[in-house]
């Protein structure tokens, strides 16, 4: 059996001596224990399975963190480890002299990224790519990470605003808590899994001080507002009020005790919902003071009103439909705390309004269905604008004055690959959003790499790896893919059932590799093989979603409010007016969910490219969250997924110093006249058995050989090879150490 579940790492019994006995074992052959291996490129051989048993052994051994040549393995521990994180281990990290001799951690990454900023001649924007499924650990990495860059990136100066002086690397560290309550939330694979994207950008001045930061979000899955899947819940923040309210404010905002709400599904307490003074106290530090708190708490109760709000269908087709149970009283309170006139709220939710021409206006009945719609539509549109309002509140609250800062490090926490029974137009997203950055890895560490090898004319055999374009081809590709089947039929804006979605999808690209079908399935759907595995998107709601229609008089309903939030939130603009006319009237181009999703994720992309990346891969040791257990099949299923053993084969035999020609010049150039002083002669210093004894003799033998080179070589000439030989065009490598 694959499964194999631990005990504490203490060990006891059968599994603590079979530990010993393997221990032994090793000691024996004269290998390290696997649990000692911090980096996987020592593992021997590299396969799939070795790997998966030192991640294991270490795992055992309660360590966390790994090597695997250019990336690190982070495997979520799913318990505190408070020791792992503490300043003092910060500043530990950030004080050696050689970070990577340390233990393997976040922190030898956070302060290699930080001394890469200024390593070079030139300073060079540094981003951490933290990837992996839902619940491996993205968002968890990228908070250390942060708090990491705040200890050892401090600023000696103070900010003030809304009488509140303080450190800006704390006001930074304050939006964690407000974006997780507003943008995250319990699904089946995560108890806080992220449903946004995000990318921060951590600014910093000459000194390498922390000036400020500016946060860039991604697709929020507003839907969850109105609509959460079984056994998943809605946003934190609504949970945080209805639990944490006082007496006062319940009355204030209409939340008795134990109110059952149809937008609040299983209220069953998680941890999360326990932080509602932690994000009071962030979004006060954060500038958004205790009277506009107030006010984002009340439009919230407002809209868990609104959810509570039922319709019937009519028997007579000409009017509108009727309300279910004490559905008024629902519409008046949420009326009330939206501050928007009870009646003209009621008739937009059941009354359609069709233009013809200029002139001509018809009012038309909604259906049961179509008010359901209207009401979910008011939700997500009204939650949309306030998360992007609180981003922008955060921005202009943290971001620092442009002259104030010459240089960044970009921290990646994006939706992990998510696979659920019922997956849709999100999970089409956030899947595609992760092949992106998967091709990121490809191509920037896989292919990149060994290409350049090639022009460098360095013996050098081809890694073969998964390469994920035939998967990015299916979704994104032209003329034909996912995503322009999809857009064709919002601009087509024709009725068209799932089931014949299915059917274009499936007979347009039926070449592609990467598309799949469950016969078994019920429901019109489609498969895409991802490089994390295959999963099954419905048809049903895809267009729409796609769509993503605001009905005029819904904008125009809000632009009505006397709330000041809501007034900020939908000002009277008549462009807006104009942008949010449905595609069937309107003639401007039709800018779809997926079209603006794949827009931003290029700009993504293109900020990505323009820095020097790093690597972590979050893996998740078992999908249940809990502590102590190593779930082999898992574990194997993401280490196939990500293309761990191919990295790991490239980085042992690879060369992962990469210095350019000229600025290896202008920083050695000391040591080249040392050396041309100490030791005269065409050739640099003799090598001398004695002086190279007491190191590793690649390390000594490849730098004194570099340096030797460059003593007696004019700057053009390359000087560091594999084996002694000379690569044709001048490779600005340094050898790895062990793979001499
Ligand atoms: P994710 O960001 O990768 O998922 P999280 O960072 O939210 O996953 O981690 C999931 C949970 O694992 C956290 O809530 C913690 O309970 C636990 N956890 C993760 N890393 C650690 C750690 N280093 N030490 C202790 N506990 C940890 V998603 O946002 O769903 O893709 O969309
Ligand atoms: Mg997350």
């Amino acid at each position: 059996m694959l499964q194999q579940v631990y005990g504490h790492s203490s060990g006891s019994g059968a599994q603590g001596g079979e530990s010993l006995r393997e221990d032994l074992r090793e000691f024996l052959s004269g290998e390290a224990p696997l649990h000692q291996l911090d980096d996987l490129t020592k593992v021997n051989p590299v396969t799939l399975e070795t790997v998966l048993r030192c991640l294991q052994a270490r795992y055992a051994a309660d360590t966390f963190y790994t090597n695997a040549g250019c990336t690190l393995v982070a495997l979520n521990p799913f318990k505190p480890v408070p020791q792992l994180y503490s300043p003092a281990l910060m500043r530990e990290y950030h004080a050696a002299p050689q970070p990577q001799k340390l233990k393997p951690h976040i922190f030898t990454v956070g302060e290699q990224t930080y001394r890469n900023v200024k390593s070079l001649t030139e300073p060079v924007n540094q981003s951490v790519i933290v990837s992996g499924e839902s619940g491996a650990g993205k968002t968890w990495t990228s908070r250390c990470l942060m708090k990491f860059f705040a200890v050892v990136a401090a600023s000696p100066t103070s900010w003030e605003s809304h009488r509140i002086t303080e450190r800006i690397e704390q006001r930074i560290l304050n939006s964690n808590p407000v974006m997780e309550a507003f943008g995250n939330a319990c699904t089946l694979r995560n108890n806080n899994s992220s449903r946004f994207g995000k990318f921060i950008q951590l600014q910093l001045n000459r000194a390498q001080q922390m000036t400020g930061a500016a946060v860039q979000t991604y697709l929020l899955e507003k839907t969850r507002v109105a609509c959460q899947a079984s056994s998943e819940r809605n946003f934190h923040i609504f949970y945080q009020i209805c639990k944490g309210a006082s007496t006062d404010e319940r009355l204030q905002w209409h939340l008795p005790e134990g109110a059952a709400f149809s937008w609040l599904p299983n209220p069953e307490r998680t941890l999360e919902e326990d932080c509602f003074e932690v994000t009071r106290e962030a979004m006060l530090h954060l500038g958004i003071d205790t009277p506009t708190q107030n006010n984002i708490f009340q439009v919230l109760a407002g809209l868990l009103h609104l959810g509570n709000i039922r319709f019937a269908n009519s028997e007579d087709e000409a009017q509108p439909c009727q309300l279910m149970g004490d559905a008024k009283c629902s519409i008046r309170t949420s009326a009330l705390l939206l501050q928007l006139p009870e009646d003209p709220l009621l008739e937009t939710l059941r009354i359609r309004t069709i233009r013809a021409g200029r002139q001509q206006v018809f009012q038309k009945p909604c259906s049961r269905a179509e008010c359901d719609t209207r009401r979910d539509c008011v939700a997500k549109l009204v939650y949309a604008r306030l998360f992007d309002w609180l981003v922008s509140v955060i921005n202009s609250s943290i971001c620092a004055d442009p002259d104030s800062w010459t240089t960044f490090i970009g921290l990646l926490d994006v939706y992990g690959f998510e696979s659920f029974p019922n997956n849709s137009l999100e999970q089409l997203c956030i899947n595609y959003a992760n092949e992106k950055l998967q091709q990121h890895f490809v191509a920037h560490y896989l292919r990149a790499q060994q290409e350049e090898y090639a022009v460098e004319g360095l013996e050098w055999s081809f890694v073969n790896y998964q390469d994920n374009q035939p998967c990015l081809d299916l979704i994104e590709g032209s003329p034909i893919s996912i995503c322009s089947l999809i857009n064709e039929e919002c601009r087509l804006n024709r009725p068209s059932s799932a089931a014949q979605l299915q059917t274009r999808i499936e007979s347009a690209l039926a070449g592609s590799p990467c598309l799949g079908h469950n016969k078994l399935s019920r429901e019109p759907s489609f498969i895409v093989v991802h490089y994390a595995g295959p999963v099954q998107y419905h048809t049903a709601g895809l267009v729409e979603k796609n769509k993503d229609p605001v009905p005029p008089e819904l904008t125009r309903l809000l632009q009505q409010s006397q709330d000041p939030l809501l007034k900020v939130l939908f000002p009277a603009d008549p462009k807006e007016k104009a942008q949010e006319e449905p595609s069937g009237q309107s003639r401007a181009p039709v800018l779809t969910v997926v079209s603006k999703f794949k827009a931003s994720l290029e700009q993504l992309l293109q900020v990505l490219r323009s820095t020097t990346p790093h690597y972590i891969r979050c893996i998740k040791p078992n999908s249940q969250g809990q502590a102590h257990t190593f779930l082999q099949e898992e574990v194997l299923s993401q280490l196939e997924a990500c293309g761990l053993v191919e990295t790991i084969h490239i980085s042992a035999a690879g060369f992962p110093v990469r210095i350019p020609h000229r600025n290896f010049v202008e920083r050695y150039e000391l040591l080249r006249r040392f050396l041309a002083h100490t030791f005269p002669g065409p050739h640099g210093p003799p090598p001398a058995e004695g002086r190279s004894a007491p190191f590793a003799p690649s390390r000594f033998g490849g730098f004194s050989s570099a340096a030797s080179s460059l003593a007696a070589s004019p700057p053009e000439r390359c000087w560091a090879a594999k084996g002694g030989q000379s690569p044709q065009n001048g490779l600005h490598a340094l050898r790895r150490p062990h793979c001499s």
